[in-house]
C-alpha cells in the first residue's frame, strides 16, 4: 500500500503542536537527525520535515499528500499563482492563530486606508498585499522582504509594513501600530489536489477522524457526582451533556444515585456550585483523552 506523505514545519512555532496532535492521533515517528523523512511505525505514513514556506508548493506538486501549514502561506500561494490552488483545507486546527495586518509608525495619525495611497509597504506577503490594495483601487508600492519586516520603516526602506501579528508586542517594541487586518489565520491540515489512491483516501479520512476526536476530547469533560435520586432531572438540566447521563444505584444508599456524563464543554465553577446547591456531592470533573 502507498504510504501517506505528511509535511510539517521542521522547526518553528507550529512544530511541537503538529507533532503533539499527530502523536495523540496515534502516529509516532522514528526521528533521525540526518533524515528529512521520518517513517511512522504505527500508521502507513511518512513525515516530511521542511520549512513552512515550502509546504504549499509541496502540496500543489503532490510531493506530499497532506500538510500542516498556516492559512497565511496557503493564501499567499493561491494569489501568487492565480491558478487552481493545488490544495484544499480539510481541518482547521485551532492553533498558530495570528492575523496579517498593516502597521504604521506610531506618529502617523488617523491611518485610514487612503493614507496608504502611493506609500511603500514592506511585507513577506506581496501577493496578499498587492491584491488587497488592487481590489480597493489604491496604488501602493509593495516591497518584498523575507524577514525582520518590522525594522524597515526605521531603516527608511518603507513607510509602513504588513506582517503577522499575534500579541502585538513586536510591533509595539518597534514603534509601530496596527491599523487594518487583511487576513486571520490559523494552522490547518491541507490536502494535495493531486488525486490519492482509494486506500490513501481512506487513510486520510481515518486520520482526519482521529484529529477531530482529539479536538473534541480537548473540549470535553467527564463529570461524575453522587446526588439525591429526586434531583436527577434538575441535575440533568444543569449539565451540558453530549448524550443522556448515566444514572446508577449506589450500594447501601437507597435515596442516592451516581450520575456520570460526558459534557461537550468545560465545566465552570458556577456550574459546579449549582450542582452542589441542589444536593450533588463528590462532584468530579475529568479531562478526556480521545473521543470517537
Ligand atoms: O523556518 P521556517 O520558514 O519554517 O519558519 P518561520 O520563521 O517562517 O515561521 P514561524 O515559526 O515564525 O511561524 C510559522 C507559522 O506560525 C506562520 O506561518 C503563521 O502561520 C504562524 N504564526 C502565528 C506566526 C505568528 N503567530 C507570529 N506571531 N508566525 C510569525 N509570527 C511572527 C511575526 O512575523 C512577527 O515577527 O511573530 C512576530 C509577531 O508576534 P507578536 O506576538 O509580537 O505579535
Ligand atoms: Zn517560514
Amino acid at each position: 500500500m502507498k504510504r501517506l506523505r505528511i509535511a510539517i514545519q521542521k522547526s518553528g512555532r507550529l512544530t511541537d503542536k503538529c507533532l503533539d496532535i499527530l502523536d495523540r492521533a496515534g502516529l509516532q515517528f522514528q526521528f533521525s537527525k540526518s533524515r528529512l523523512i521520518s517513517p511512522c511505525e504505527t500508521f502507513p505514513a511518512d513525515l516530511l520535515l521542511v520549512r513552512d514556506d515550502d509546504i504549499p508548493e509541496y502540496l500543489a506538486s503532490g510531493t506530499c499528500d497532506l500538510g500542516f501549514v498556516g492559512e497565511n502561506l496557503l493564501e499567499e500561494r493561491r494569489l501568487e499563482r492565480q491558478d487552481t490552488p493545488g490544495f484544499e483545507v480539510i481541518s482547521r486546527l485551532g492553533f498558530g492563530k495570528c492575523r496579517l495586518s498593516l502597521a504604521t509608525p506610531n506618529d502617523v495619525k488617523d491611518v485610514s486606508l487612503d493614507w496608504y495611497g502611493n506609500k511603500k509597504i514592506a511585507t513577506s506577503y506581496p501577493a496578499i498585499v498587492t491584491n488587497y490594495f488592487k481590489e480597493r483601487d489604491i496604488p501602493v508600492s509593495v516591497i518584498e522582504v523575507s524577514g525582520s519586516v518590522e525594522i524597515t520603516p526605521s531603516l527608511g526602506i518603507a513607510d509602513a509594513i504588513c506582517d503577522l501579528v499575534s500579541t502585538g508586542s513586536t510591533l509595539k517594541s518597534n514603534g509601530l501600530k496596527e491599523s487594518q487586518v487583511l487576513l486571520r489565520s490559523e494552522c490547518v491540515l491541507a490536502q494535495s489536489a493531486i488525486g490519492l489512491q482509494p486506500e490513501q483516501a481512506d487513510l486520510v479520512s481515518k486520520l482526519v477522524g482521529r484529529i477531530e476526536g482529539v479536538q473534541l476530547a480537548d473540549k470535553t469533560r467527564y463529570v461524575m457526582m453522587n446526588a439525591p435520586k429526586d434531583q436527577v432531572e434538575v441535575i440533568c438540566d444543569i449539565l451540558p451533556s453530549m448524550e443522556a447521563p448515566s444514572v446508577m444505584e449506589l450500594k447501601g444508599q437507597p435515596g442516592k444515585v451516581a450520575i456520570h456524563a460526558a459534557c461537550a464543554q468545560d465545566i465552570f465553577w458556577e456550574t459546579m456550585e449549582k450542582l452542589k446547591a441542589v444536593g450533588a456531592t463528590s462532584v468530579l470533573v475529568l479531562p478526556i483523552e480521545k473521543v470517537i
